[in-house]
């Protein structure tokens, strides 16, 4: 070993100056092979790797540990329901340690809720690829049969932790992906543009959404004055405004939505080649939303739909699927698609001029243990990239591309969020991030720089043909340093239009019901009107009927009414999707024949739907059958489809004095909370069957033989019922005069 090479004398250690920096002595040059972490030196120790709770690493992150209620430092408590007083009547004393620590702790159990997104709920599960990206992506997660865990949020935008889940709003869709090759973050949305082209307007947008700053109201809702000043003014937000007043604001569930990742990235391949493309979720049961009676209903009856819903179909073994998308496009220089400005993140591309191409599939199938642990602590970055995805220059991804790190630090207390289980790696990490608040790792080594030779130069940067990240070396423009736009942003209106003209009637009309409801919220006249005069830049029709439902004139187009081709794929209806956790109910006459309950029951449960049993009074019918929901407590908004067996008469707690919802009918054969209830399944054009006497309560009620009303033996029924289950709803029930 030259002179040059290592300056540490050869002797043994004990025998030297003491004060070594590194276990092993630097070399002269900078090291350039690499080489692993280094030691700890003889002298170090470092804690052994347990859990929160003291547990040795491998039990997992569980906890709570041993039988005996203990401090959080493990030593155990005799009494926790008395604070140490002066005499059983005297004052608490200062040196109670443990009432301190379970009040102090307490005190702080609530961390910040997200700025935007704060509701949310979450799953855990897996992503396996098909491979056929392989061609346009070297993504390694994406090979074929390549398995990845991941973990789901989804979430409403506007409300806060505690709102209601059915809100009229978009729908957080965000995955992490715990890939081989780090951590990749797709934060996406249910619709697949956005209200502003530049991330310096998110801020105002989340502003005008939110509550009004002095009464904090309303909660959840864009109904209100400040959100359609912003939008109307800002007629760039009318796009992503559409959709959200289109049944897409209301989904069904979770697991009926779409994702998007509505930016276009840019993927390179394993031989070097670059392509644009834009990211889809498609839910292999279909796109579906509620109705907007049904949501509001459901937003106080059971402000946790989605919620529910989820866990419960995950209880159940229905595990929500996806299959992951492309649309893929060429890395032109002026990264436009046939028209279609692709940086612009208020504009899509129609599938019908791009189609999605299926590059694997998502499989939620557990849920979280522990809610704050897991679904409140995930922290998603849109920079969390992996070989083979990158940013494109979308201004409003390059504000994410900040933001999410930022919010962070406040969110979650420091900047060592990436070490929370839920958010941990699964491959190698070896970075050069030291200290913080709530370190938890006990790195080695004494050179956290580059270069340098202490720690034999590790951590080595590593080459592209190592699986390195390497940003795409695209060209960047010459241009002037200048806060502007392109031109191709200034367009606000011709897909505001294409969206509206691929609608169904139905869907249409849905539409014009939920912009009159919004606006005629809105206190303001001059907004209603800017507002209109956005509509009237849309379609003619939709602004007249709105400006009818707020008493007001319907002004002329502004701009020139563009020619757009519909999008099919845009359309919710026209299709027939499995039935994995539908909610079937069962309404039954607990006092007349229940004998083919058990048979009906099966049925249902076979064809992967979650029947739920409805009668007067809770316990058991015959043969064990548990009895789900009272006439008092069953809502029809939470069923898909109602089965009538018998004809339950009114119960003896059918009174208005008990129940406000026995005021609903007078017709002595039924419970007036089962007429009710029927009258709201056929008004939400649900399918219905009826067996039995069931066949005369529907037949009193008018609705014999009309679309979507099966009648006759129990087994026929049921199978008529699935069958119209397929297509979500009796579409022909919501008769439009075209
Ligand atoms: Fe977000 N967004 N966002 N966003 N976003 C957040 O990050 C932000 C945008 C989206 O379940 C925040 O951790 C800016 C588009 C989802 O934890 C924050 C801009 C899309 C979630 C933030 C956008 C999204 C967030 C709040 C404009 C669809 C929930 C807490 C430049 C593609 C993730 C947090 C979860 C959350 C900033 C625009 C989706 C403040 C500045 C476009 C699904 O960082």
């Amino acid at each position: 070993m030259s002179a040059k090479e290592s300056a540490r004398s050869a002797a043994p250690m004990e025998d030297q100056v003491p004060g070594a920096p590194a276990s092993s002595a630097p070399t002269y040059d900078e090291p350039t092979d690499p080489a692993p972490p280094p030691e700890r030196k003889p002298d170090q120790t470092e804690p052994p790797l347990r859990t929160a709770a003291g547990a040795s690493a491998q039990d997992g992150t569980r906890a709570q540990r041993g039988e005996y209620l203990t401090t959080a430092t493990g030593t155990r408590l005799h009494d926790t329901d008395h604070s140490l007083k002066a005499g059983s009547r005297g004052p608490t004393l200062l040196q109670d340690h443990h009432l301190r620590e379970k009040i102090t702790h307490f005190d702080h159990e609530r961390i910040p809720e997200r700025v935007v997104h704060a509701r949310g709920a979450a799953a855990h599960g897996r992503f396996v690829g098909y491979g056929t990206a392989d061609d346009v992506c070297e993504a390694g997660f994406l090979a074929a049969d390549a398995e990845t865990p991941v973990f789901v949020r989804f979430s409403t935008v506007l409300g806060s932790r505690g709102s209601a889940d059915t809100v009229r709003d978009t729908r957080g869709f965000a995955t992490k992906f715990y890939t081989d090759e780090g951590v990749f973050d797709l934060v996406g949305n249910n619709i697949p543009v956005f209200f502003i082209q530049d991330g310096i307007k998110f801020p105002d947008v989340v502003h005008a959404a939110k509550p009004h700053p002095d009464r904090e109201i309303p909660q959840a809702q864009s109904a209100h004055d400040t959100f359609w000043d912003f939008v109307s003014l800002h007629t760039e937000a009318q796009h992503h405004t559409l959709w959200n007043m289109s049944d897409r604001g209301i989904p069904r569930s979770y697991r009926m939505m779409e994702g998007f990742g509505v930016h276009t990235f840019r993927l390179t391949s394993a031989n070097g080649t670059t392509q644009l493309a834009k990211f889809h979720w498609k839910p292999v049961l279909g796109v579906h939303s509620l109705t907007w009676e049904e949501a509001q209903r459901l937003a106080g009856a059971d402000p946790d739909y989605h919620r529910r819903d989820l866990y419960d179909a995950i209880e159940a073994g229905a595990y929500p699927e996806w299959e992951l998308g492309l649309q893929v496009f060429e890395d032109a220089e002026d990264q436009m698609f046939q028209g279609i400005d692709l940086l612009d993140a208020t504009k899509m591309v129609p599938e019908e001029l791009a189609p999605v191409q299926p590059v694997g599939r998502l499989t939620l199938d557990r849920n979280v243990t522990n809610y704050f642990a897991e679904t409140e602590q995930v922290a998603f970055h849109v920079g969390h990239l992996v070989p083979g995805i990158d940013v494109t220059d979308d201004p409003l991804l390059q504000a994410r591309l900040f933001s999410y790190v930022d919010t962070q630090l406040t969110r979650l207390g420091g900047p060592n969020f990436d070490q929370i289980p839920i958010n941990r790696s699964h491959c190698p990490v070896n970075d050069m991030l030291r200290d913080g608040y709530h370190q938890h790792a006990v790195h080695t080594g004494v050179a956290p720089y580059h270069p340098n030779s202490l720690d034999g130069g590790n951590p080595f940067p590593a080459a592209a043909d190592l699986r390195a990240f390497v940003e795409a070396p695209v060209t960047v423009a010459e241009g002037g340093k200048v806060r502007d736009q392109p031109a191709s942003y200034d367009d606000h209106f011709s897909q505001v239009r294409l969206f509206w003209k691929s609608m169904s009637a139905v869907e249409q009309e849905h539409i014009i019901a939920a912009y009159t409801f919004e606006l005629s919220k809105c206190f303001e006249q001059t907004i209603k009107e800017r507002q209109l005069q956005a509509l009237a830049n849309v379609d003619a029709r939709l602004c007249e009927e709105v400006a009818t439902g707020l008493g007001l004139v319907a002004p002329a187009p502004e701009t020139e009414l563009t020619d757009e081709t519909p999008s099919g794929a845009l359309s919710q209806i026209g299709d027939t999707w499995p039935l994995a956790g539908r909610m079937v109910g069962i309404v039954v006459d607990a006092d007349g024949d229940v004998a083919s309950l058990p048979a009906i029951r099966s049925a249902l449960l076979e064809a992967g739907t979650t029947p739920l049993v409805i009668a007067a009074r809770g316990g058991e019918l015959g043969d064990g059958v548990a009895v789900q929901r009272t006439f008092a407590a069953a809502q029809s908004a939470e069923l898909d489809a109602v089965l009538l067996l018998g004809a339950p008469a009114p119960a003896p707690d059918a009174l208005t004095a008990r129940d406000t919802k026995a005021g609903a009918d007078d017709d002595p054969m039924v419970d007036p909370r089962v007429a009710l209830l029927l009258d709201e399944t056929f008004r939400h054009a649900k399918p219905m069957g009826a067996v039995d006497q069931g066949m005369d309560v529907l037949a009193a009620r008018g609705m014999r033989g009309l679309a979507g009303v099966a009648e006759g033996e129990a087994e026929a029924v049921v199978s008529e019922v699935l069958d119209l289950l397929g297509r979500h709803r009796v579409w022909e029930r919501f008769a439009v005069d075209s």
